[in-house]
């Protein structure tokens, strides 16, 4: 069995499950999360129908708002939805706060693939919509600032003609743009062979935190193990979710400065292994850099709760620098 880092540390308890909520929720999981004037904002998944009985009705997105990062309080509605003829759903929210704006990354269903949303929003009740993808592309995160002139977004297209075909093999990407609609300059950013805890694909996890020795973010890894059989509601879930951390050049973000072979953060809790939908997934959506060099990490956990770890900012970077 594969361990979490030693330097962090988690929560023992979830920051946030079905349970908290005042509307119908079931699955409370890959939230986004910010730091605004001081006080804590999260954007979550919420598949909602009935826990108890194992039924998933649909999904929307809800916010839950903190005055300390660990205590959670959820809006009395849901936040925000989209359904038509054409898309089916958003989720997997990530938030950047840029030039003191909100931006929501998100992942879009539609009846014609997977398309990554890039949109601002002033209250969560609405949002501009400043540019969907091509399918099949999913898990952007945007850096909370312009560089060289230009926003810049990690994502995680899904190549399926000249890759692999019997595993995913999707790896991590970055491009640029000048006014978030028009985006281009793709690079490479990191492959899953590199990642020795991924056998299928990776993907950026956290919206990066700027730190002196460079672009500090998370990243999750894929696992299959195909003698595994039921591990939560299916018949069968074969993928374990690990969270990675890697370091990147603070001038181009496309260069990888280091990244640890080892995964950071692994299922160990009962919460994580052993109830939920999908056990055995940690999904980091959040991660905050405190003044005094703590790092809050928000990670969905078994696609069931939110929970948090913490480390050090140093030790993290060590991490990346030293493996
Ligand atoms: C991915 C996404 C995530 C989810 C993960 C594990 O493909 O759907 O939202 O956490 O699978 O089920």
């Amino acid at each position: 069995m594969r361990k979490s880092s030693p330097v962090i540390k988690k929560l023992e308890k979830p920051v946030l499950t079905y349970k908290d909520i005042p509307y119908n929720a079931a699955l409370i999981f890959n939230a986004g999360v910010a730091k605004v004037d001081g006080k804590y904002v999260m954007l979550f998944r919420n598949d909602y129908g009935d826990y108890e009985n194992q039924i998933l009705k649909g999904t929307n997105l809800g916010v839950a708002r903190s005055d300390d990062g660990i205590h959670w309080v959820a809006d009395p509605e849901p936040a925000l939805a989209m359904k038509d003829d054409e898309v089916l759903r958003i989720y997997d929210p990530r938030l950047t706060v840029i030039d003191g704006k909100m931006h929501i990354c998100f992942a879009q269903d539609t009846v014609h693939g997977l398309r990554g949303g890039i949109a601002t929003t002033d209250d969560f009740k609405s949002m501009t919509i400043h540019s969907l993808s091509a399918p099949d592309n999913r898990n952007m995160v945007l850096f909370p600032e312009k560089i060289n002139g230009m926003y810049v977004r990690l994502e995680r297209p899904m190549p399926i003609y000249s890759r692999n075909r019997d595993k995913d093999t999707f790896d991590i990407w970055c491009s640029r743009s000048p006014d978030l609609r028009y985006w281009g300059d793709t690079e490479l950013v990191l492959g899953v062979e590199h990642v020795p805890f991924a056998n299928d694909k990776i993907g950026p996890a956290a919206p990066p935190v700027k730190t002196d020795r460079g672009w500090l973010t998370t990243f999750h890894a894929v696992e299959i193990d195909e003698s595994r059989g039921k591990h939560g509601w299916e018949d069968k879930w074969t993928k374990m979710y690990y969270a990675g951390i890697m370091l990147l050049d603070l001038n181009d973000p496309s260069k990888v400065i280091g990244y640890s072979k080892e995964p950071l953060i692994t299922p160990e809790l009962p919460h994580e292994t052993d109830v939920g939908f999908r056990t055995d997934v940690i999904f980091p959506g959040g991660m905050i850099l405190e003044d005094n060099g703590e790092v809050k990490i928000y990670y969905g956990a078994a696609d069931t709760v939110e929970c948090l770890a913490t480390a050090d900012v140093n030790d993290l970077i060590d991490l990346c620098l030293n493996s």
